[in-house]
Protein backbone atom coordinates (compact mmCIF):
# COMPACT_ATOMS: atom_id res chain seq x y z
CA UNK A 1 0.00 0.00 0.00
CA UNK A 2 2.65 2.12 0.44
CA UNK A 3 3.42 2.09 -3.08
CA UNK A 4 0.21 3.52 -4.04
CA UNK A 5 0.59 6.38 -2.10
CA UNK A 6 4.04 6.96 -3.67
CA UNK A 7 2.54 6.41 -7.50
CA UNK A 8 -0.63 8.64 -6.18
CA UNK A 9 1.34 11.52 -5.26
CA UNK A 10 3.41 11.15 -8.41
CA UNK A 11 0.61 10.99 -10.51
CA UNK A 12 -1.50 14.14 -8.62
CA UNK A 13 1.98 16.62 -9.17
CA UNK A 14 2.28 15.55 -12.85
CA UNK A 15 -1.63 15.90 -13.07
CA UNK A 16 -0.92 19.54 -11.88
CA UNK A 17 1.47 19.81 -14.09
CA UNK A 18 -0.67 19.20 -16.94
CA UNK A 19 -3.51 21.56 -15.67
CA UNK A 20 -1.09 24.25 -15.20
CA UNK A 21 0.48 23.77 -18.82
CA UNK A 22 -3.60 23.15 -19.98
CA UNK A 23 -3.66 27.23 -19.07
CA UNK A 24 -5.79 26.78 -16.05
CA UNK A 25 -5.02 29.91 -13.39
CA UNK A 26 -2.84 28.99 -10.52
CA UNK A 27 -2.17 32.01 -8.47
CA UNK A 28 1.67 32.69 -8.64
CA UNK A 29 1.39 35.01 -5.18
CA UNK A 30 -0.23 31.85 -3.42
CA UNK A 31 2.65 29.43 -4.85
CA UNK A 32 4.94 31.90 -3.54
CA UNK A 33 3.65 31.87 0.32
CA UNK A 34 4.19 27.94 0.30
CA UNK A 35 7.73 27.70 -1.38
CA UNK A 36 11.07 29.47 -1.65
CA UNK A 37 11.39 31.63 -4.07
CA UNK A 38 13.97 30.16 -5.73
CA UNK A 39 11.84 27.20 -6.62
CA UNK A 40 9.10 28.79 -8.20
CA UNK A 41 8.94 27.58 -11.70
CA UNK A 42 5.43 29.57 -12.90
CA UNK A 43 5.84 33.08 -13.77
CA UNK A 44 4.22 36.24 -12.52
CA UNK A 45 2.25 37.44 -15.31
CA UNK A 46 1.91 41.10 -15.98
CA UNK A 47 0.19 42.87 -18.65
CA UNK A 48 0.05 45.97 -19.72
CA UNK A 49 -0.70 47.76 -23.45
CA UNK A 50 0.66 50.90 -24.89
CA UNK A 51 -2.56 53.42 -26.35
CA UNK A 52 -2.54 55.69 -28.54
CA UNK A 53 -3.42 59.25 -27.73
CA UNK A 54 -6.24 58.71 -30.63
CA UNK A 55 -7.22 55.67 -28.24
CA UNK A 56 -6.74 57.54 -24.49
CA UNK A 57 -8.39 60.62 -25.74
CA UNK A 58 -5.56 62.79 -25.25
CA UNK A 59 -3.96 63.43 -28.44
CA UNK A 60 0.14 62.86 -28.55
CA UNK A 61 -0.29 61.10 -25.54
CA UNK A 62 0.58 57.46 -26.06
CA UNK A 63 -0.15 56.19 -22.64
CA UNK A 64 0.91 52.65 -21.29
CA UNK A 65 -2.03 51.63 -18.87
CA UNK A 66 -0.96 49.87 -16.08
CA UNK A 67 2.07 52.11 -15.88
CA UNK A 68 2.74 50.62 -12.36
CA UNK A 69 4.19 46.76 -11.53
CA UNK A 70 4.42 44.73 -8.69
CA UNK A 71 6.07 41.55 -8.56
CA UNK A 72 7.43 39.89 -5.29
CA UNK A 73 11.54 39.95 -4.54
CA UNK A 74 13.62 37.26 -6.72
CA UNK A 75 10.65 35.70 -8.86
CA UNK A 76 10.19 35.19 -12.32
CA UNK A 77 7.88 37.59 -14.24
CA UNK A 78 6.54 37.36 -17.45
CA UNK A 79 5.65 40.60 -18.96
CA UNK A 80 3.22 40.52 -21.61
CA UNK A 81 2.50 44.19 -23.62
CA UNK A 82 -0.17 44.88 -26.39
CA UNK A 83 0.63 47.70 -28.12
CA UNK A 84 -1.39 49.62 -30.62
CA UNK A 85 0.80 52.07 -31.68
CA UNK A 86 1.75 51.86 -35.05
CA UNK A 87 4.52 54.33 -35.43
CA UNK A 88 8.09 54.43 -34.39
CA UNK A 89 9.96 57.32 -32.62
CA UNK A 90 13.54 58.65 -32.03
CA UNK A 91 15.14 55.67 -29.71
CA UNK A 92 17.92 56.80 -27.19
CA UNK A 93 21.58 55.34 -27.04
CA UNK A 94 21.35 51.56 -27.99
CA UNK A 95 17.44 50.57 -26.21
CA UNK A 96 16.66 49.00 -29.30
CA UNK A 97 18.51 46.06 -27.95
CA UNK A 98 16.86 43.62 -25.35
CA UNK A 99 19.07 43.72 -22.28
CA UNK A 100 18.50 41.57 -18.64
CA UNK A 101 15.68 39.34 -20.05
CA UNK A 102 16.22 35.48 -19.44
CA UNK A 103 18.15 34.39 -22.75
CA UNK A 104 18.77 38.05 -23.76
CA UNK A 105 15.59 37.64 -26.05
CA UNK A 106 12.27 38.84 -26.34
CA UNK A 107 8.64 37.55 -28.30
CA UNK A 108 7.50 39.88 -30.85
CA UNK A 109 4.93 38.27 -31.92
CA UNK A 110 5.82 34.90 -30.75
CA UNK A 111 9.22 35.25 -32.51
CA UNK A 112 12.63 35.41 -30.56
CA UNK A 113 14.18 38.61 -31.27
CA UNK A 114 17.82 39.74 -29.22
CA UNK A 115 17.46 43.35 -30.68
CA UNK A 116 15.05 45.71 -33.18
CA UNK A 117 16.05 47.86 -35.78
CA UNK A 118 16.44 51.22 -34.42
CA UNK A 119 14.37 52.82 -36.83
CA UNK A 120 11.64 50.62 -35.74
CA UNK A 121 11.31 51.41 -32.31
CA UNK A 122 7.90 52.92 -30.77
CA UNK A 123 8.38 52.37 -27.15
CA UNK A 124 10.77 50.78 -24.29
CA UNK A 125 10.34 49.80 -20.92
CA UNK A 126 13.77 50.43 -19.50
CA UNK A 127 14.70 50.33 -15.94
CA UNK A 128 17.95 50.80 -15.21
CA UNK A 129 17.88 49.88 -11.97
CA UNK A 130 16.84 46.45 -12.90
CA UNK A 131 19.37 46.09 -15.60
CA UNK A 132 16.08 45.67 -18.14
CA UNK A 133 15.70 46.98 -21.61
CA UNK A 134 12.03 45.75 -23.57
CA UNK A 135 11.92 47.78 -26.91
CA UNK A 136 8.64 47.52 -29.01
CA UNK A 137 8.89 47.71 -32.58
CA UNK A 138 5.21 49.14 -34.16
CA UNK A 139 2.18 47.16 -34.66
CA UNK A 140 2.00 46.00 -38.26
CA UNK A 141 -0.50 47.56 -40.64
CA UNK A 142 -2.64 43.86 -40.26
CA UNK A 143 -2.68 43.41 -36.74
CA UNK A 144 -4.61 44.83 -34.35
CA UNK A 145 -1.78 45.21 -31.81
CA UNK A 146 1.83 44.14 -31.72
CA UNK A 147 2.43 41.46 -28.54
CA UNK A 148 6.14 41.98 -26.74
CA UNK A 149 6.68 39.30 -24.39
CA UNK A 150 9.67 39.11 -22.07
CA UNK A 151 10.47 36.77 -19.17
CA UNK A 152 12.80 38.06 -16.75
CA UNK A 153 13.69 37.80 -12.71
CA UNK A 154 13.52 40.33 -10.13
CA UNK A 155 16.18 40.73 -7.80
CA UNK A 156 15.90 42.29 -4.35
CA UNK A 157 12.90 44.49 -3.05
CA UNK A 158 12.94 48.05 -4.01
CA UNK A 159 10.98 50.29 -6.11
CA UNK A 160 12.83 50.93 -9.61
CA UNK A 161 11.53 53.79 -11.98
CA UNK A 162 10.85 52.85 -15.93
CA UNK A 163 11.01 55.49 -18.44
CA UNK A 164 10.13 54.66 -22.48
CA UNK A 165 13.70 55.44 -24.23
CA UNK A 166 11.67 56.58 -27.11
CA UNK A 167 10.68 59.97 -28.05
CA UNK A 168 6.97 59.59 -28.25
CA UNK A 169 6.48 62.14 -26.38
CA UNK A 170 5.13 65.92 -27.28
CA UNK A 171 7.56 69.37 -27.81
CA UNK A 172 10.30 69.63 -30.74
CA UNK A 173 12.22 67.17 -28.93
CA UNK A 174 9.29 64.38 -28.37
CA UNK A 175 10.51 64.23 -24.70
CA UNK A 176 7.86 66.23 -23.38
CA UNK A 177 4.16 65.52 -22.49
CA UNK A 178 4.06 61.83 -21.92
CA UNK A 179 7.72 60.92 -21.55
CA UNK A 180 8.33 63.14 -18.40
CA UNK A 181 4.32 62.07 -17.01
CA UNK A 182 4.29 59.48 -14.46
CA UNK A 183 1.79 57.22 -15.61
CA UNK A 184 2.45 57.61 -19.31
CA UNK A 185 5.28 56.59 -20.45
CA UNK A 186 7.53 56.44 -17.39
CA UNK A 187 5.92 54.44 -14.23
CA UNK A 188 7.28 52.52 -11.58
CA UNK A 189 8.35 48.82 -10.89
CA UNK A 190 7.78 47.68 -7.64
CA UNK A 191 9.82 44.54 -6.21
CA UNK A 192 8.38 43.46 -2.54
CA UNK A 193 9.14 40.88 0.09
CA UNK A 194 6.61 38.44 0.86
CU1 LIG B 1 6.96 55.69 -25.56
Amino acid sequence: MKLNKVAMSVLTSGMLVSMMGAGMTVSAHSVAKHVSAASIKYPVVIQTAVYTGKQDGKKGWPEFAPAFFAAPANSRVELVIHSYDDGPAAVTGNNYAVKGTIGGYELVDGKKVKTIPAKNVAHTITIPGMNLNIPIPPKTGNEQYVTVVAYFNTGKAGNYPWQCMAACGSGSSGWTGAMSTNGWMKGTFSVYNQ
